[in-house]
């Protein structure tokens, strides 16, 4: 067995079982024990971008990681943006970068390059093989590093660099899984802290682990008691909304908006989230938007048990044994005519199947969270990061993920263009994504964005940053070239026809939606 195939083998019996890879030259050993290691499903990406953010839906759903397979530092530069996003999100991914053997570097051959360097801002562990017969270890160490509860900016990504040599070299055996850590419990002190403070005037605000059905039905018994409100931060990871849960409003987007919403609130208890912050900085508002004179207490950190503090500080208040008020059942009505975005948002919730798994990006997408709340019980993943491109891959791991549930991809028309090569993956595995591009033709975002700075009349040079015109992108023939059936549709009654036979029918689809 050389040093490839006893890491490939270690990380099988560790549970990492897809690989979503972009190979060169020096992964060909590790391609080669892919190949010999049938329990390891490869997963061939276009593009970098498309491997890291199919990591990270699946490490959202599943849990635990999937691997990577990179191509020195440029590989892993491209996958650079989503791994960003991985890392906000707290997804457990495991990168494996090949790297020229150890004899080559000298020579500074075309694609040299600092992984470690590039890697090291992306990743909370970070390794360069040091020989073929410790690979095997290096590896089981990386899987444990990715389930290893870390506070919310480290994130839980493992990138290992692999000296060609170091898979190529003999090896003996692969190495036994490691025993994976619990996220630590809630000091009793900081519940009764929260307990004894906690009143109508404070916002309990829920992020991350404390996002769970469970954690969410013990904050609703903890608000039908203490009268506090619930609130979500702005873009969680990962949040299962739906009937049989109780209702949860987010804080919005712009900074102006937050202020409003936390307006007279007193006490701001945090539970795996962090204090309200400014997506932005802008000249005349804060970056803090904790209001003036709130007290903040943290109930539980992002990396410990938030499920069991909410539990423990619903017992300490003594909030009745089930959540008074849950969404129940109510579909939007019949849409009709003209589409805009507010109408495709009512035409996703009247159709979206029951346990889908809905991905969002930029554009119009969050407009349907609030009307999903009622339709179907379903796991809602956004983009925590900020880096757009991320919701097509997303969909690729959440499907492999998850085969058995329906997968709704909400993209704007700018940020899909980003990692446009993740339809052609959805086709090659034969995924049941359905993609909703929200076709405005423009960064709608951004133009929004410059009339903020007070500009009445914007530039034509400045407008031609914003605008997606000239030429007009052709969704419908971009996806059928990656063997994607589309359709494009600009009427709500279209719109809701070609959803409903994108989730009858098998394999993944794409509805271009016309929302000038
Ligand atoms: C990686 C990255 N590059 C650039 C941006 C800046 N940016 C934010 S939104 C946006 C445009 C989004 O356009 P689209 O997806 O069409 O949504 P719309 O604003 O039209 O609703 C851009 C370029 C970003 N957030 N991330
Ligand atoms: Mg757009």
């Amino acid at each position: 067995m050389n040093g490839a195939e006893s890491l490939i083998r270690t990380l099988v019996d560790a549970g990492v079982d897809h690989c979503f890879a972009n190979p060169g030259t020096s992964e060909m050993h590790l391609v080669q024990a892919i190949d010999a290691v049938p329990a390891m499903r490869p997963v061939l990406c276009l593009f970098e971008g498309v491997c890291s953010g199919a990591a990270d839906g699946f490490g959202r759903m599943r849990g635990t990681p999937a691997a990577t397979l990179l191509h020195l530092g440029a590989g892993f530069a491209n996958a650079g943006a989503n791994l960003h996003n991985a890392r906000r999100a707290g997804s457990p991914v495991l990168n494996l970068v090949g790297d020229h053997g150890r004899h080559h570097v000298v020579y500074d051959a075309p694609l040299t390059s600092d992984i470690e360097g590039i890697a090291r801002p992306f990743s909370a562990w970070v390794r360069t093989a040091r020989s073929a017969a410790g690979l095997a270890r290096d590896g089981a160490e990386a899987v444990l590093a990715t389930r290893v509860p870390q506070p919310v900016a480290t994130g839980q990504i493992a990138t290992l660099s692999i000296p060609a040599d170091c898979a190529w070299g003999a090896a003996e055996t692969p190495v036994a899984p490691m025993p994976v850590p619990t996220r630590a419990p809630v000091p009793e002190g900081r519940v009764a802290a929260a307990a004894a403070s906690i009143d109508s005037d404070t916002v309990l605000l829920l992020d991350g682990a404390a996002l769970t059905p469970s954690a969410q039905h013990a904050a609703a018994r903890v608000a039908a008691v203490t009268g506090c409100q619930v609130l979500a931060t702005t873009f969680p990871a990962r949040v299962s909304q739906g009937p049989g849960l109780p209702p949860l409003a987010k804080l919005p987007y712009f900074p102006e908006q937050v202020q409003a919403r936390l307006a007279g609130v007193r006490r701001i208890v945090l539970v795996g989230a962090e204090p309200p912050v400014s997506f932005f900085a802008y000249p005349d508002t804060p970056s803090s938007l904790v209001p003036d004179g709130c007290e903040v207490l943290r109930l539980a950190l992002w990396q410990e048990d938030c499920e069991g503090a909410l539990e423990a500080l619903a017992a300490a208040t003594g909030a009745p044994r089930t959540a008074p008020m849950l969404n129940s059942e109510q579909r939007p009505g019949r849409v009709t005519g003209d589409l805009d975005t507010r109408k495709a948002a009512a035409v996703v919730a009247a159709t979206l199947p029951e346990q889908a798994i809905v991905t969002v990006d930029s554009g119009g997408g969050g407009a349907a969270a609030g009307p999903c709340q009622t339709a179907a019980p379903h796991d809602w993943l956004n983009l925590p990061g900020g880096a757009i491109g991320m919701g097509a891959p997303l969909a690729i791991g959440a499907a492999l993920a998850c085969p058995d549930r329906p997968v709704l991809s909400l993209l704007g028309d700018g940020g899909a263009m980003y990692t446009n090569q993740a339809f052609w993956t959805q086709a090659r595995e034969g995924l049941n994504v359905v993609t909703v591009i929200f076709a405005n033709r423009q960064y709608k975002i951004l133009e929004h964005e410059y009339r903020r700075l007070g500009v009445n009349q914007i530039g034509a040079r400045a407008a031609s940053l914003f605008d997606l015109n000239e030429p007009s992108i052709d969704w419908v023939a971009l996806a059928g070239a990656m063997g994607v059936q589309a359709t494009r549709v600009d009427t709500a009654e279209a719109l809701h026809e070609a959803l409903q036979r994108g989730f009858r029918e098998p394999g993944p689809c794409l509805i271009e939606a016309s929302v000038p």
